[in-house]
């Protein structure tokens, strides 16, 4: 046995002694080898910074713990063991108590014009030559960190603008009302949606007793219970959804008028999103699909592009609405006050590292700049104190304003000093003010230089803990919203809210529900009912193409919605402003060894001329040795299924189409595409395989057979998006 060292330097004579290992009677021949690999791995890599340990001493072997002989027990002095161990075990910080799960990247915004000057001094909204830097965090908000992006969930959408006149911070999401209208109830609202508390069952899932139990309790949900309910809830890419600040904000002018605001992100890409199979499949198959989109789409050079767009509107406009603007379960609708598109953003940048950058990224609404204010809105007001709260706890200390990802661009000057991690070293004997020892330094800035002021609201009241009866009315914006919603749509959160009310198991928040659903919308109330075993119908219950027939004509008077029976904005089939476009869209070319390698070319082609991605989806990695050459394969059947494409294509080789069709996984592959209603292309020789995947052919159900349809005919459905109009329940026969 060696003799434990009482040198403190015991890695550098470790060195000096595999150089020599006469010295080092009890070597090992596996030491040896090990000590030798490392050698060789040195003498190989190419020049670059040293391996250190945190304090800056360089490492010698990073692969074996410092032993009292070579099987011995490990020693406590293994500083570089303990400090790598130590700093492992302290690695992790507390998720967000919600929105844990979520992405980020970088990017720039820029206003069009000065024209919002009459509303507000704020620069980065009036500047059209300012390039402001900015950090977007999207994220579900039920799920833990490691949960599936395509849960049934709202998307937070979390802006941080590093303008020149501090941070300012918009953190919205991607539906523009919220559930509950006092942040006092916020608590009670997330307890019920996480995990039941008992068994933590079920993950970034709403469908389950206690969501349902709270929110059968609490109309005020029923606004945006019937958004979550909606495609809206499981987009198809961070790229293809809205944005909204939700609650109604200031703006301040130069003259001090206050005008209100409401914030909106228009996507460039459209709005689209997934179909609730696929999502669900998703969830298990790639559970990174949306930050796996942002980031390859970035990584391709194909940045993600919104307009922020503004509803701007006086006290007296607003006094006049039947709902109330500080009510944040309701939304203005954009016919009553248009939004005007002020200026784009595009991220076009990922980040450097998920831990400094995307979790420790710390938004806060209070981060305003001068020009803005907040309302009264008592939703808004209980998250003004939330958010520094929360990210004391998280990052644990007040100085995480000192974090790259958080810091201002704006110079940072004020007396508040010390605390744990402090970075800045504050010079000087004065950290006070008033001071007269430093100069008065850092000195208060007046308004009209640009230091913050807030709007002179006028107040009075009495002290009371009660709801405005302005905000009582909870079901004219739902059946506004229901109103507004395509066929296919309203299809679409009948068959949600069955699914989620199907899988609660008390029956009495059941009929709770039921009859929150019939004052939406009568129809919407019976379908839930009649899949619950509610309501008595004769017969099978109606196919997907049946129920779209029976919901076009039901709609609800409304009432809070302005006198509006309903509004296209609200509609992401009529909403959908954008032009039709396959930029970034992901098409599998499904094939096996024998394949037409002139087809997969020429589809290949095609896509990539309209910035669309294809992948070559085989049986077997490598090659496809086909006819007229071989293709690489990027994916394989067995990994990769067409819910992360969207749309396929089955190019010609009657080799290639036989063992495809004696694969089960490709047979389903072709199956769940048509079910989920992407087109999809073929080959005159893959009637066979369409067959038996139950896929019939036709072009007005996005079906192209190539030798009767063309290819552009093929990328037109592909820029369509889906196909709803399949007959049945878009099942294959
Ligand atoms: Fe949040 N919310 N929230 N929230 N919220 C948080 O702050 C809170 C609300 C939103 O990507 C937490 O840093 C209260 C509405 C987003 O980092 C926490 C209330 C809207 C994000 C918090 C609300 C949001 C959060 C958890 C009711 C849309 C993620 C971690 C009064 C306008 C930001 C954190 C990111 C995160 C509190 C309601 C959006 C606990 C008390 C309404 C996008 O502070």
């Amino acid at each position: 046995m060696v003799a434990v060292r009482s040198s403190g330097a015991a890695t550098r004579e470790g060195e000096h002694m595999k150089d020599d290992h006469t010295k080092q009677p009890e070597q090992t021949k596996a030491q040896r080898r090990s000590s030798q690999l490392s050698t060789v791995q040195q003498a190989t890599q190419p020049p670059g910074p040293q391996l250190t340990d945190n304090l800056g001493h360089a490492i010698s072997d990073d692969q074996n713990s410092l032993r009292a002989g070579v099987r011995g027990p490990s020693l406590l002095e293994d500083f570089l063991l303990r400090e790598k161990i130590s700093h492992f075990d302290h690695e992790r910080i507390p998720e967000r108590v919600v929105h844990a799960r979520g992405a980020g990247a970088h990017g720039t915004f820029q206003v069009y014009d000065d024209s919002l000057a009459e509303f507000t001094v704020a620069k980065v909204l009036t500047d059209p030559s300012r390039q402001t830097p900015v950090f977007v965090r999207f994220s579900t908000v039920a799920g833990s960190r490691g949960s599936a992006d395509t849960a049934r969930d709202v998307r937070g959408f979390a802006v941080k603008f590093y303008t020149e006149e501090g941070n300012w911070d918009l953190v919205g999401n991607n539906i523009p009302p919220f559930f509950i209208q006092d942040a006092i109830k916020f608590p009670d609202l997330i307890h019920s949606v996480k995990p039941e508390p008992h068994r933590e069952i079920p993950q970034a899932a709403s469908a389950h007793d206690t969501f349902y139990d709270f929110v059968s309790l609490t109309p005020e949900t029923m606004h945006m219970l019937m958004w979550v309910m909606s495609d809206r809830a499981i987009p198809r890419s961070f790229a293809n959804m809205e944005g909204f600040g939700v609650h109604t904000f200031r703006l301040i002018n130069a003259q001090g008028q206050s005008h209100f605001v409401k914030f909106h992100w228009k996507p460039l890409a459209g709005l689209h999103s997934l179909v609730w199979d696929e999502a669900q499949e998703l969830a298990g198959r790639d559970p990174d699909f949306h930050r796996r989109n942002m980031w390859d789409s970035i990584e391709l050079g194909q940045p993600l592009e919104w307009e922020l767009g503004l509803q701007i509107f006086s006290e007296a406009q607003a006094a006049a609405f039947d709902f109330d603007v500080l009510d944040a379960t309701k939304l203005i609708p954009e016919a009553l006050v248009p939004v005007k598109r002020v200026g784009k953003m595009t991220l076009d940048r990922n980040p450097d590292n998920y831990f400094s950058e995307t979790e420790q990224v710390a938004f806060m609404p209070t981060n305003l700049v001068p020009g803005m204010d907040f309302s009264d809105d008592p939703l808004l007001q209980g998250r003004l104190f939330s958010y520094l709260d929360t990210q004391i706890s998280r990052l644990g200390t007040p100085n995480w304003t000192e974090l790259p990802i958080n810091r201002s661009l704006a110079p940072v000057a004020n007396h508040q000093r010390d605390g744990q991690m402090r970075r800045t070293v504050n010079p000087g004997r004065v950290a006070y003010h008033p001071n007269s020892l430093g100069g008065g330094q850092p000195a208060e800035v007046p308004a009209d230089k640009g230091g913050f002021v807030s709007y002179p609201e006028a107040m009075e009241g009495t002290k009371i803990r009660q709801r405005a009866e302005s905000f009582a009315d909870h079901y004219g914006q739902a059946q506004l919203f229901w109103n507004s919603m395509s066929p296919v749509e309203k299809m679409h959160i009948v068959r949600a809210q069955q699914f989620e009310l199907g899988k609660v198991e008390t029956r009495d928040i059941r009929l709770k529900m039921i009859d929150h659903l019939r004052r939406i919308n009568a129809v919407l109330g019976d379908q839930v009912a009649a899949a619950l075993g509610e309501l008595d119908v004769a017969g099978p219950l109606p196919t997907d193409a049946e129920l779209m027939k029976l919901l076009a004509g039901a709609t609800t008077p409304t009432t809070a919605s302005g006198g509006l029976q309903r509004d296209a904005a609200l509609s992401m089939v009529e909403h959908n402003t954008a032009p039709p476009s396959i930029q970034g869209r992901k098409v599998a070319i499904l094939a096996a060894d024998g394949v037409r390698i002139a087809d997969i070319e020429a589809m290949k082609a095609a896509l990539e001329a309209q910035g669309a991605l294809a992948e070559v989806v085989g049986t077997h990695l490598g090659q496809l040795k086909g006819e007229g050459g071989s293709a690489p394969v990027d994916k394989t059947v067995l990994t990769t299924p067409s819910v992360v494409y969207d749309a396929v294509y089955l190019p010609g080789g009657a080799a290639s189409l036989k063992t495809l069709g004696t694969l089960g996984d490709a047979v389903r592959f072709v199956a769940q595409a048509y079910k989920h209603g992407k087109p999809l292309a073929a080959s005159a020789d893959a009637a066979a395989l369409l067959k038996q995947a139950g896929v019939p052919l036709g072009a007005e159900q996005g079906v192209f057979e190539l030798s009767k349809a063309s290819t552009d005919d093929f990328l037109n459905g592909l820029a369509q998006h889906r196909f709803w109009n399949r007959s049945g329940d878009l099942v294959p026969a």
